[in-house]
Parts: structure tokens; sequence; C-alpha cells
């Protein structure tokens, strides 16, 4: 008797282990005939096992393989009816269902304007340098004609690492690193990162980028400083833009100029605009003829050489071309303003 159950109990472990496997008809009907054949079937051979026992056990045995069989027969219809359901036997994709849109990215606002930067001035035959965004108090200043405790110094809110290395508050210490390295002519570009303490608000941010230009060679004047800026601004936003250069200071240029264009934002017609504070000019970039000082700290002779050199604010740019009020939108990662960027 005992024989018999273990017999039972392992057949049941083994049916119980075989029933998930069962994922067609054909595996179905396997399993069937390995417990239901009439003539090998594991069931057949229990009811022959049982004959061999004493008259007073077959009762109880006829129970066990009994209720087994049932146990059998009602798992097969299960697996039946479960192959019969729609989630076995077919597809569990509605496709009637709408398609969901995929979202191929955009490239960052900022990105954009510096690369259409970059291509007007690759247009006018200008080369693209780079320089470190961690500098030394030498290239940031000194080179760059202001002396320790100049008050130039403190239109730039400098973030120090240490005494002498600093977050460059300009592009313009590369305008020092190129002419060390290569001799007129130059005309470069140089888009990159720079930091100032600053708290932001609607046109001030602590880290933005921008674009450096140096022209060196005989002979340059102002007039090239203003017909390469106004080539440059009209093919950014459009032949009508209005240009105006206004004078202002800069330690290593004389004379110095701030150019600003009009206001893209309210075209010069609400007083509180955000942008414009109402004066519908924009501040877009400062620039000026390479003060000679300069040039005699890189060893370029003033007498055989002059140039000018201009640095713009990329998201102040960005900001005008696409009318957006507010720099802090192009840090805030809301990905509902990224997006309105993309082609798709
Ligand atoms: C400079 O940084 C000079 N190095 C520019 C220069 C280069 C002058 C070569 C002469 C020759 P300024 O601090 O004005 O100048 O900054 C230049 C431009 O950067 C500004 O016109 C503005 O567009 C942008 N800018 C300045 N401060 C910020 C700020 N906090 N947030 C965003 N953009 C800024």
């Amino acid at each position: 008797m005992e024989t018999l159950k273990n017999r039972i109990q392992g057949l049941r472990d083994q049916f119980a282990q075989a029933a998930p496997q069962v994922l067609d008809q054909a595996a179905l009907q396997e399993l069937r005939n390995l417990y239901l054949s009439r003539k090998k079937g594991h069931l057949t051979q229990l009811f022959e096992l049982m004959k061999g026992l004493a008259p007073e056990q077959k009762p109880a045995a006829g129970q066990e393989v009994n209720s087994f069989k049932q146990y059998v027969q009602s798992e097969l219809d299960r697996l039946e009816k479960e192959l019969q359901a729609p989630s076995r036997s077919g597809p569990s994709v509605d496709l009637t269902l709408p398609g969901r849109a995929s979202y191929w990215g955009a490239p960052h606002p900022v990105l954009l304007i510096k690369e259409r930067i970059e291509q007007i001035f690759l247009r006018m035959g200008f080369s693209i340098e780079d320089g470190p965004e961690m500098e030394t108090d030498f290239y940031n200043f000194e080179a760059l004609n202001f002396p320790p405790h100049h008050p130039a110094r403190d239109d730039w809110d400098t973030l120090y690492i240490d005494d002498d290395l600093l977050l460059r508050t300009h592009t313009s210490p590369v305008q020092i690193r190129v002419m060390e390295k290569k001799k007129p002519p130059i005309r470069m570009i140089n888009p990159g990162k720079v930091f100032r303490k600053e708290t932001p608000d609607p046109t001030h941010l602590p880290m933005f980028f921008q674009v450096e230009g140096l022209v060196v060679d005989h002979g340059i004047t102002f007039a090239h400083l203003k017909g390469t800026l106004e080539y440059f601004l009209k093919a950014l936003y459009h032949d009508s833009i209005k240009i105006r250069f206004r004078p202002s200071f800069f330690p290593f240029t004389e004379p110095s100029a701030e150019v600003d264009i009009g206001c893209t934002v309210c075209n010069g017609e609400e007083d509180d605009c955000r942008v414009c504070k109402g004066t519908g000019w924009l501040e877009i970039l400062g620039a000026g003829m390479v003060d000679p000082q300069v040039f005699k700290n890189v060893n370029i002779d003033p007498e055989k050489y002059s140039g000018f050199a201009f640095g713009m604010g990329v998201e102040r740019t960005a900001m005008f071309s696409f009318q957006i009020p507010d720099l802090r939108y192009f840090y805030e990662n809301d990905l509902r303003f990224i997006r309105q960027f993309s082609k798709k």
C-alpha cells in the first residue's frame, strides 16, 4: 500500500512539473497519453498494481488511484481551455490601437545657435580654436591688461580655485593662447563656457557660453571690425536687423565698443519688456581693436600688426533668435521646453 502511495505522489509531482511546459495541442496530447493511455499510461499501471494488493487494502487503494485520476483529468481539461484562450493561442497585442509616436531627441537651443555662429564664421575663413575652462590669473587678467587690483576686474565676479587658478570669466584668454602659438595672419573664433559669480535672472546666468573672435593682420582697422560684425549679425538674424555700436571700455581693446541689436522680443514697442527693459535694444557682444600692450605681451609688433577682437554671449544670442524671455529656461532641463526645438 505504501509503495502505491509513494508512486502516486511521485507521479503527481512529475505531472505538476510537466503541465506548465504544455504550450500547444501536440504537447497536451503527449501528456494525456503518458498518464491516461489504456495500454501503457501511468494510471493503467496503477490499476494493475492494485490487483496485487490484499483484498482489505483494495478499497483505500482504489480511492487513492481514483482521486489521482480525477486530478489528472481536471488538470488536462484546464490546460485544454488555456490553450484555446487568446492569451496563449493568439497574439496578445491589440493591433487596432493607434501607434505611439516615438521621440527622437532635439538639439539644445544653445548648441543649435553655437553651431550656426560657427558656420557663419567658417564661411568667412575663420578657424575654430579651443582653450581651458580653468585659467590662471595671467591669462584671464594680466596678459589682457588687467593689472592686479585694477578696478576693471570688479566687473567680473570671479570664482577662484586658489590664489592663481580661477574659472575663466570670459573666453578672451584664448586670444592670448592663440597669439602665443600662432603668428599673424590670425582669424579665429573660440566657443566655450565661462563662469561668473552671478545670481541668475532673466538676462544673467552664472555659467554661459561665449564665442570669442580675433583677427590679426597688417592694416586691420575698425572698418573691418564693423563690417565683419554687421555681416555676421545679418546672417544670423535677418538683413534688416537694427545694429548699433556704443563706445565702451575693455582693458584689452582700444577703442572698445558694445554692440546692440534692436529688441527681437518686443521690437522696441513695449515699455515693460522684460528682455530689453523697455530700451528697445539688446546687448549682444563686446568688441574693439586689440590694445598695443596686449600685442607686446605676446611678442607681436604693434607697429607692424593690428587687429580686432569680439566676444558674444551665446545664450543671449539664442534668446534673441528664439524670442525666449528668460535665459534661465535654457538650463532648467524641462523637456517640454527642449522638445520645441525638435525637427520632428
Ligand atoms: C566680455 O566678456 C569681453 N571678454 C568681451 C570682449 C571680447 C570685448 C573681445 C572685447 C574684445 P562682457 O562681460 O560684456 O564682455 O560679456 C560679453 C557678452 O557675454 C555680453 O555682451 C553678453 O552677451 C554675454 N554675457 C555677459 N554676462 C552674461 C551673463 N551673466 N549671462 C549671460 N550672458 C552674459
